[in-house]
């Protein structure tokens, strides 16, 4: 009999990995964090029960929440990263060559550390980079109370369930806005909308008071499964996210930058949402 691993997020429907190998497995200070290695999805990450990233799709939601933003803005010189403790995310941003430095607030050491050890091809040496500093700490505090202001501001955590929970609340975008330079952007994991609507009238909510253009993109990634997973967009420049397709493919270009999922055509259509989310948005 193979062993399993069956995912707790969803009510009455779940996906199920079969395990070759539990390489990690403990409670860390904040939460349950195991990496297996899969029969079919490579290595993959999950905490509290909750699948957080694989080898075989991480690159679609790392590419899409750190090319968006940063091809949109097209000078980002100083980025923030909240959560993103697997490394994926930073070292997609750190593809940038236009940013100078990168900041990244995770909450839990563990993570980091068993990553680095267990999902190395996640940061791929992104912590070593001069360009990176990581902080351990609360997001939401960090973003009170630095001094620090940056262009983009990635959130990518875990669900509203647990240390993530914070990450969706009011006082924390009160915060981003307070360390967005003018014209910044913030973009945010925001869960699999046909699974969890709530999450993405909820953010539309919260974030609006606080930003002139509060929209959502969505990317396909196979283990968030349920369908398109979304992501909040909040800036106070409301044509950054139109940014026209030509512009994003000379930028694009000029970077240099080679991905597996984002392009220039793929970024100008992922504003588009099925219609039952943008009647969830009034
Ligand atoms: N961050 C997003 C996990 C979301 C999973 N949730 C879900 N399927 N609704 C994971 C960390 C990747 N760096």
């Amino acid at each position: 009999m193979s062993e399993w691993f069956n995912e707790t997020l969803h009510h009455g429907y779940h996906q199920g990995f079969e395990v070759a190998e539990i390489l990690f497995e403990n409670k860390t200070e904040h939460q349950h964090l195991v990496i297996f290695e899969s029969t079919s999805f490579g290595r993959v990450m999950a905490l509290d029960g909750i699948i957080q990233t694989t080898e075989r799709d991480e690159f679609i939601y790392h590419e899409m929440l750190a090319h968006v933003p940063l091809f949109a803005h097209g000078q980002a010189k100083d980025v923030l990263i909240i959560g993103g403790g697997d490394g994926g995310l930073l070292r997609e941003v750190l593809k940038h060559q236009g940013v100078e430095r990168a900041v990244q607030v995770e909450i839990d050491q563990a993570v980091i550390d068993m990553c680095v050890q267990y999902l190395p091809r996640h940061s791929a040496g992104a912590y070593d980079n001069p360009r990176a500093e990581i902080v351990i700490g609360d997001g939401i505090e960090y973003v009170a109370s630095t001094e620090r202001k940056f262009d983009v501001i990635l959130s990518d955590s875990t669900d509203p369930i647990g240390p993530g929970e914070v990450l969706f609340t009011s006082p924390f975008y009160e915060g981003i806005k307070r360390c967005l330079k003018p014209g910044g952007v913030f973009a945010a994991q925001n869960g699999v909308a046909f699974m969890q609507p709530d999450e993405v009238s909820t953010t539309q909510k919260r974030l609006s008071p606080f930003f002139a253009d509060t929209r959502f993109f969505a990317a396909a990634v196979p283990t968030y499964i349920g369908g398109i997973m979304t992501f909040a967009w909040a800036s106070d420049n409301n044509t950054l996210w139109q940014t026209p397709q030509a512009t994003l493919a000379a930028r694009y270009q000029d970077s240099g930058i080679k991905t597996r999922y984002y392009n220039p055509a793929l970024h100008a259509g992922c504003f588009a949402l099925p219609q039952y989310l943008i009647d969830s948005l009034d």
